[in-house]
């Protein structure tokens, strides 16, 4: 990736960098209102009766030294590495989000139904606009890595990071409850919530309510925040996170639904970021306006007095992160293929022992298919298919070979004979995008027990007549069991037509528990292989390659 040629070129300097964020108005005046009536009662509230007493109340703010207070060193250090890790989650999940930079609240995600782009293009009609199209290129400032199209990359750090999240959040969460801190954050009382009312008065009106020492207490309204980003953004951001995964979908499509589906669970991920956001800006401000040199103290120092050291460290650390960011950046440009690497050394054995042992299971129906489905993938160039595609593909003979007993080349019609099912299921594209069809043709495992795979056949390769993005034939591999899965098939036809050209004639791969772009679209032949090492740059396929996406995306 450090030599660009022209392709790559295009992904990094790409001529449009317009960028606007459209809201639907009706969602823009429910968000004013929500914040314009809490604002306008609190300055009836005022001028009628005047700003509300905050009294002291025990279990919100103890004053007292018998109840919990401090911060010992694992909140410190559970603070510290939030920090760094939400960040570059937030970092990594903006570079995702520019790869489809539009968040619906249905499943299939047609253009113009969205609640929110963040692009100023209107999807042309008349001509092919493909997913990958319409990725839009996001500042590195803003972004890790940044720039269009840098999905795969962008996705090794979120899942890096949400490792060390996860973690983090355990032994927090942990300690939290085993000690005697969680009084701290968890409101027990409805005081606190009447307290916060008369706190948000405050706020509102434009005045700082009386703040007690955050060493012993803090005030109602703070509370309930630190409790909300822990208790609820963290953990509903990790639950629709789940949510958009292909294996569980395809394994529990009603788990996606406890969130109003999968496009709405990723839109609530996306709001779980501006909430984590909102919260950081309003938390760094009031930190520094209630005694900035006490209150980093408090939390870097665990000390309650105003020297200068909690802010000194306080900075160090967030060089520390800053520096992260630097770092990630640059090895996402300079060692992209050990990252892949290193992730993939966690990552694979991981998914094969959990996710990938989910078998797709899926209930949609016919009045759930999409009725727009985004397409990927650049039309097959090459004259021999076109010709085959004139002819319907009547003379298109697809060739099976490889470690096997018995080598076919098999037409259409052949492949017919062989087994015709049909499933009804969710196509999951890494870029974020989903969408609803009824794909019919042969199980894999119906030509499997025709050729009879060799024993030391591991892998199955699928070449396309296609290129791709970065020139070179697409081709992508499954393990053996993948696609013994029952609901893999060579899919012939689409919603009950056959052979749609922009969705991959003459055939398509269809693997329900994984991601899009192991679905090689025109294929011209299969190959049984032993290790996905043997071909092409040895990643296991043209994504994995030149995009460095994982060899088993089942989230
Ligand atoms: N030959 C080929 N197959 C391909 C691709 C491609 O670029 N070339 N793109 C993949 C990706 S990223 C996705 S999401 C799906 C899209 O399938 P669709 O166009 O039917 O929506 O095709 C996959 N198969
Ligand atoms: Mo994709």
């Amino acid at each position: 990736m450090v030599d660009f040629d022209a392709a790559h070129a295009a992904v990094h300097y790409p001529p449009d960098r317009r960028f606007r964020v459209w809201i639907r108005p009706s969602l823009v005046a429910l968000g004013a209102l929500l914040v314009v009536i809490p604002v306008a009662i609190a300055w009836i509230e005022m001028s009628l009766w005047g700003l509300p007493t905050i009294a002291p109340i025990a279990s919100v703010n103890p004053n007292n030294v018998a109840s919990p207070h401090g911060f010992p060193v694992w909140v410190r250090y559970c603070h510290f590495f939030n920090f760094l890790f939400v960040t570059l989650l937030i970092r990594s999940g903006l570079s995702i989000l520019a790869d489809h930079p539009r968040l619906y609240f249905n499943n299939d995600c047609t253009p113009g139904s969205e609640w929110i782009k963040f692009t100023p293009i209107t999807v042309p009609e008349g001509r092919l606009w493909t997913a990958k199209d319409d990725a839009r290129y996001i500042s590195p400032l803003l972004g890790t890595p940044g720039y269009r199209h840098t999905v795969g990359v962008a996705r090794a750090w979120h899942f890096i990071n949400i490792h060390g999240f996860i973690i983090t959040g355990i032994v927090f969460a942990t300690l939290l409850f085993a000690t005697d801190q969680w009084r701290r954050i968890v409101p027990t009382s409805p005081v606190v919530f009447r307290q916060a009312w008369n706190t948000w008065v405050h706020y509102a009106t434009f005045r700082l309510p009386p703040e007690p020492n955050g060493f012993y207490g803090y005030n109602a309204l703070q509370q309930i925040a630190y409790f909300a980003v822990f208790l609820v953004f963290g953990p509903v951001a990790i639950l629709t996170g789940l949510a958009m995964s292909p294996a569980v979908v395809n394994r529990f499509p009603t788990y996606p639904r406890l969130f109003g589906g999968r496009q709405s669970a990723r839109s609530i991920h996306f709001l779980t970021m501006i909430g984590f956001v909102g919260f950081l800006v309003v938390h760094v401000t009031l930190v520094i306006m209630t005694g900035f040199a006490r209150n980093m103290n408090h939390i870097v120092m665990g000390t309650d007095d105003t020297s200068p050291s909690g802010m000194i460290w306080g900075f160090v650390g967030i060089g520390v992160v800053v520096g992260c960011w630097i770092a990630a950046h640059h090895v996402s440009w300079t060692y992209p293929r050990a990252l892949q690497r290193a992730v993939k050394s966690v990552t694979y054995p991981m998914q094969l022992l959990t996710l990938n042992r989910l078998n797709p299971h899926q209930r949609y129906r016919d009045r759930d298919i999409s009725p727009f489905f985004w397409p990927n993938g650049k039309l097959p160039q090459r004259a021999e298919w076109n010709t085959l595609a004139q002819g319907a593909f009547q003379d298109f003979r697809l060739r099976v070979d490889g470690l096997v007993e018995h080598p076919v080349e098999l037409s259409l019609a052949d492949l017919r004979r062989l087994g015709f099912v049909e499933q009804i299921t969710m196509h999951h594209c890494i870029q974020g995008w989903t969408g609803i069809a009824k794909w019919g043709g042969v199980p894999m495992a119906d030509l499997i027990r025709l050729v009879r795979p060799l024993p030391a056949a591991k892998v199955v390769a699928f070449f396309s007549f296609g290129q791709s993005l970065y020139g070179g034939a697409y081709y992508d591999t499954q393990r053996l069991e993948n696609v013994l899965k029952p609901a893999c098939i060579l899919a012939c036809e689409m919603n009950g037509e056959p052979r749609t050209r922009v969705y991959g004639a003459p055939l398509r791969l269809r693997v329900e528990n994984q991601l899009g772009y192991k679905m090689v679209k025109w294929i011209e032949r299969i190959e049984f292989i032993e290790s996905e090492k043997q071909i092409g740059k040895g990643q296991g396929g043209k994504n994995e390659d030149d995009e460095y996406f994982d060899l088993l995306p089942n989230i």
